[in-house]
Formats: structure tokens, C-alpha cells, sequence
């Protein structure tokens, strides 16, 4: 008879320890949730933070970079140069790079469409979107694939595929694989209303909960998937309830205010990095923009567009906000609105003076080979 290891299988929970939860509480917390808007002014954003002065200008550069490049890349699809469609985040930009700029610079995000903030707080540059949507050789996948389907493993971000929901799993086996190999890092992953009726987002949440992984969801309310309204997508009302059901904590938080959506992600991290496990937070907030350029949006009721944008925009609340407490002058604004466009034209310029790909190249880089037994190697096209 062959010789057998002598080791046992064992069911040792090697997970960090944890005091267990109360069964049966709802922890949702609502402390950075909307609130409604006082009559005489417009909304603001909240006083309660630990962010220098400083951080709080480069967030506000961050905002208009997402805001202006995707102005720029519609500009640049109108005249027929990008190859595939334009997603944007128009009106939910404050989701994206609040969340993003709580990282530290070795954390991970998978970003969705709607998330080109949090990719630009990652360190991408406009030069590489730009480049990328108009599927140019000197942009980060060469042609071969589009928009933001491309990643950065040095910067933590994770291209994503298409398949909604799937990003949570992913990111959640790169969260086992750093533990494994005792990296304290944290993994944000982003995924819509829509994205969150799939199975895979529940497969990999229900993973990350039972591991202690410090997974991050962000769930970002944003009252549409293409042309289905969120009441139709589920039954909860708020997609935060839906933690209850992995036994994780959960919180609301005013998506359309960025130093809320830094605050609370900030403590999310700080609670999964010291070992408390995955938490969701859902971000209440608004699609301006229809799920693509494409899209009329004929679905949408008569007045709700104009409402958020005249009452519960991102980038009007956080100017509103930095004047009223006497952050940042008019002129000061005014100067990092011009430094963006500054760079945002020399960028596009860049993008525009890149070739198409040569056609013989479209094989390469697509296959790793060597991800594969040797034996089992294919011959596959090397770099
Ligand atoms: C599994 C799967 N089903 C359907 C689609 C097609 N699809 C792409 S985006 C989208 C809507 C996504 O809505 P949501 O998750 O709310 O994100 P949002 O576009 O609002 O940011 C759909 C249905 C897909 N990519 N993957
Ligand atoms: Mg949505």
C-alpha cells in the first residue's frame, strides 16, 4: 500500500480573533448618511474631519480631474475618436475619490466604470485614459482592451472585467493571498444597485465575511442600472441591510459628500486592517449621466436630472463648503481648476500624437504562459 502523510486534515480557524456579534442587531451606521437639505442654503459637506487643509484642496483637484477628463473624453467620442462607449460618473464623482484618497498607497481597489475618480487618486494619469479610450499603442493595454479595463499592480488597481458582481470574489482572493503572505493591506472593491443581484457578489461578500478578510465593498446607490430604477433591482431599501446578512458591519453615508465618503472609509479601513473583517458601505448618490453616452435617458422622470443637479452636486457642494470655512478663495479654486485643464491638455495632445496599434501585435500580452505547467504549455505568442 502507498505511504500516506501522516497529516491530518484539520478544521483549525487560523482567522484573527473577534469578539462575536450580538446576534441579531442591525449594525448600520448612519452617522455620515444624507441629510436633508436646510432651507436657507444649499447643502454643504460635513465639518467633522481630520483632514489638514491641504488634503482638502488635492481632493478638490481630484474632483475636477475625474469631472474634466470625462467632459474631455465626451468631447473626444463626439468627434469619433474613442473606440466603444463613455461611462460616466457625472454627479458621483465624490464616491469614487473620497473612498480612494482613505487608502493607504499599497491598498487595492477594483474600480467600475463609474469609479474613474478612484482611479486617478491610484496615480493613473489622464494621458493613460485618454490614451486607452481611444485605444492607442501607447496606452496601458496597447489597444487590446478599452476604457478602464486595463490595471496598475504597482498602484493597486485592478483592472476590472465586465461581468458585474465578479470583482468581489477577485478581490477577495487577493485578500487571502496577502494574508497568507502577511501583507496588511486593505482591498476596496466598488460595485452598483444592479451589480449586487448577482451570485458572485454574494459568493465572494459571504467569503470575505467568514475569513475576516478586510474587504471594503462600496455600494453605490445610484438609483439606476441601465434603465432599471433601484425599487425594481431589490427589496431592501437601503442595499446596506443586506449586510445583516453577513454578519458585517454596514454604513450609510452621503455619497455626493466627499469628506464624509473619505470619513467613513476611513474608519473602515482602520476596522478591517486591525483584523475586524469586511465591511459594506453604501453611498447614496445620483447617475446624472445616462449608463452611457449612447443612452437618452427617456426613463427617467421629467425634472428628477435638474433637481440633483441644481440641489446635490458633488463638486458644487465641496466649492460651497472650502469657501464657507474660508479654505480656499475663489481665485484659489479658480487656479486648480485651470492647473487641471493645463495638464488635461497636454495629456490629450500626448494621447491624440500616439499611433494605432499595429495589427500584428493584437495576439501578444494577452495569454500568460506562464501561468501553465510546462508540460502543458501551449506555444502562445511571447510578449
Ligand atoms: C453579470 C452581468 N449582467 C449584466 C451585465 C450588463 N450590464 C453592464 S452594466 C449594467 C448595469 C449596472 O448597474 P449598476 O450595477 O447599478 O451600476 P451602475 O451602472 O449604475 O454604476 C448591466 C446590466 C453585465 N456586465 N454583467
Ligand atoms: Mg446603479
Amino acid at each position: 500500500m502507498a505511504s500516506h502523510t501522516t497529516d491530518k486534515p484539520t478544521n483549525k480557524d487560523t482567522r484573527p480573533r473577534r469578539r462575536r456579534a450580538p446576534r441579531f442587531r442591525m449594525r448600520v451606521s448612519t452617522k455620515y448618511a444624507p441629510r436633508k437639505p436646510q432651507a436657507d442654503g444649499p447643502l454643504s459637506c460635513t465639518t467633522e474631519t481630520t483632514l489638514e487643509n491641504s488634503q482638502l484642496l488635492e481632493l478638490y483637484r481630484y474632483l475636477k480631474l475625474t469631472r474634466l477628463v470625462e467632459e474631455r473624453l465626451v468631447n473626444l467620442y463626439r468627434q469619433t475618436k474613442v473606440v466603444g462607449g463613455v461611462f460616466r460618473s457625472l454627479g458621483q464623482e465624490a464616491t469614487a475619490v473620497g473612498s480612494a484618497y482613505a487608502l493607504e498607497r499599497n491598498d487595492f481597489i477594483t474600480p467600475l466604470i463609474r469609479d474613474l475618480g478612484a482611479v486617478l487618486v491610484k496615480g493613473i494619469r489622464p494621458r493613460e485614459i485618454f490614451a486607452q479610450y481611444m485605444a492607442k499603442a501607447w496606452g496601458p493595454s496597447g489597444g487590446r482592451d478599452l476604457n478602464i479595463h486595463f490595471g496598475d499592480m504597482e498602484k493597486g488597481f485592478i483592472g476590472p472585467i465586465s461581468h458585474l458582481g465578479d470583482m468581489i470574489p477577485v478581490m477577495t482572493g487577493i485578500l487571502l493571498a496577502a494574508r497568507i503572505q502577511k501583507k496588511r493591506i486593505v482591498g476596496v472593491a466598488y460595485i452598483g444597485d444592479g451589480g449586487m443581484s448577482t451570485g458572485a457578489f454574494h459568493e465572494g461578500l459571504n467569503f470575505a465575511a467568514v475569513q475576516r478578510l478586510p474587504l471594503i465593498v462600496i455600494a453605490e446607490y445610484n438609483h439606476y442600472a441601465y434603465s432599471t430604477p433601484t425599487n425594481l433591482q431589490t427589496a431592501v431599501r437601503d442595499l446596506a441591510e443586506k449586510a445583516a446578512g453577513y454578519g458585517i458591519p454596514a454604513h450609510v453615508v452621503d455619497g455626493n459628500d466627499v469628506v464624509a465618503c473619505y470619513e467613513v472609509t476611513k474608519r473602515a479601513a482602520e476596522f478591517a486592517r486591525r483584523g475586524g473583517g469586511a465591511v459594506l458601505i453604501e453611498a447614496k448618490t445620483y447617475r446624472r449621466k445616462g449608463h452611457a453616452e449612447h443612452d437618452d435617458q427617456r426613463y427617467v422622470p421629467d425634472g428628477e436630472i435638474s433637481w440633483w443637479e441644481k440641489h446635490n452636486d458633488p463638486l458644487d457642494r465641496y466649492e460651497h463648503y472650502l469657501l464657507a470655512r474660508e479654505i480656499a478663495t475663489k481665485e484659489k479654486l479658480d487656479e486648480i481648476a485651470a492647473d487641471v485643464l493645463r495638464e488635461i491638455e497636454e495629456d490629450c495632445a500626448w494621447a491624440e500624437s500616439s499611433p494605432m496599434p499595429d495589427p500584428e501585435i493584437a495576439a501578444y500580452r494577452v495569454f500568460d504562459n506562464e501561468n501553465v505547467a510546462p508540460a502543458v504549455r501551449p506555444k502562445v505568442l511571447q510578449n
